[in-house]
């Protein structure tokens, strides 16, 4: 019996980005997950398929195995832990950058700075580093209000070209981490399933070298 490979994906930018590079690896889907309201497509190889999910949860599906491989932001990645992961290859995709955020030109605070993230890990590692007593507060999106509301003093998120920051009468501050998508692959499926992981990994490998 023929192994099955599957891939667990985000829509959005990491699937708009990811596809080429695996086209590369001759793996083409069926069906377009932007249009489609299938949660497993599958591909021209009857043998692998891939599962659409929130980029937030494609680590947890890779971490227990419900998929074999996955594509992740570095922020996902961190704030997840990689535990039960490996990560074998930059996919140097939807890169960013991790950074904390403020109103133009404000003061830091007398007390406790108050964080809202959805980062909250990194934004207790990080402070935690600094050796700062901050405040975190989890939120699920739409991290720019909160300082313009008072709910916080900073913000930690992922910053491409600054214009929602700016938008909203806020700055970048201090940055955290460069970040890109990595592959990632579930440990135990790296042994039983080697030989059909490894000729993935590489092939997508070389996809990131040639482009
Ligand atoms: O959207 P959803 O809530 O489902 O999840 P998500 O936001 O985690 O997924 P998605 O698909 O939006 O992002 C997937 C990955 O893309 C993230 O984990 C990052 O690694 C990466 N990435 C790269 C980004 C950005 N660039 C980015 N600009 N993720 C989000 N943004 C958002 C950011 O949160 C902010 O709201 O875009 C806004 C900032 O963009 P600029 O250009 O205005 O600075
Ligand atoms: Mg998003």
């Amino acid at each position: 019996m023929s192994e099955t490979l599957t891939i667990a994906l985000s829509k959005g930018r990491i699937y708009k980005e990811t596809m080429p590079l695996l086209a590369h690896a001759g793996i083409i889907p069926k069906d377009d997950p932007e249009t489609s309201r299938k949660l497993i497509l599958d591909t021209n190889h009857d043998d692998v398929k891939f599962v659409i999910i929130r980029a937030t949860d494609v680590p947890t599906y890779v971490q227990y195995g419900a998929a074999d491989i996955g594509v992740a932001g570095k922020d996902v990645l961190l704030e997840h832990g990689g535990e039960g992961l490996y990560e074998p290859v930059d996919l140097e995709i939807a890169k960013c950058k991790l950074m904390t955020a403020g109103p133009v030109g404000a003061a830091a605070p007398e007390g406790r700075l108050r964080i809202a993230t959805k980062f909250v890990n990194c934004a207790r590692r990080y402070f935690a580093e600094q050796g700062k007593q901050v405040e975190v507060i989890k939120l699920y999106g739409s991290m720019e209000l909160a300082p313009l509301v008072g709910l916080a003093d900073q913000i930690i998120d992922v910053v491409d070209t600054g214009n929602t920051l700016k938008a909203n009468g806020l700055e970048p501050l201090e940055h955290i981490a460069d970040i890109s998508s990595r592959l990632v692959v579930n440990k135990a499926s790296m042994k039983m399933k080697h030989a059909k992981v490894k000729e993935l990994i590489d092939h997508i490998a070389d996809a990131v070298k040639s482009k």
